[in-house]
């Protein structure tokens, strides 16, 4: 196999490997994750507010457990740039609040996974949030 070819191959299995979900997103697809206000500059970094509401009826789901947390550029083309992002603990009842360090201006995508009450799966979703200069 040519050098050409084989370059082909790795990619093709790349981008395979970084579109396949890493969870389970059946019950995701029951659930939305929204931003609840615009994310505010910190002394420390950026408070980014979540909500997590059902797609039936908007109705916020409270009591969640933030598993997984990712923030990274995929909006603006840069999938894999992250950046470290910390789930704060719970002050306002239904919204999950995260403090964001974003390493430049931009659209970064927030994903979060969650243990749902009643739901076997973990549910995953993204918000996205720009970061001005
Ligand atoms: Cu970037």
């Amino acid at each position: 196999m040519s050098r050409f070819r084989n370059s082909a191959v790795m990619a093709a299995l790349a981008i395979l490997f970084l579109t396949s979900p890493l969870t389970s997103w059946a019950a995701s697809e029951d659930y939305r994750f929204e931003l609840a206000g615009q994310p505010e500059k910190t002394g420390a970094g950026t408070l980014v507010k979540v909500r997590l509401v059902t797609v039936a009826d908007e109705k916020p789901v409270g009591g969640i457990e933030i598993v997984e947390t990712r923030l990274d550029m995929g909006p603006d083309g840069m999938p894999t740039m992250t950046a470290p992002v910390n789930p704060l603990p719970a002050s306002e009842p239904d919204v999950y609040a995260f403090e964001a360090h974003p390493t430049m201006a931009g659209n970064w995508a927030l994903t979060v996974s969650a243990k749902i009450k009643g739901e076997a799966d973990l549910v995953s979703g993204a918000v996205t949030v720009t970061v001005a200069k």
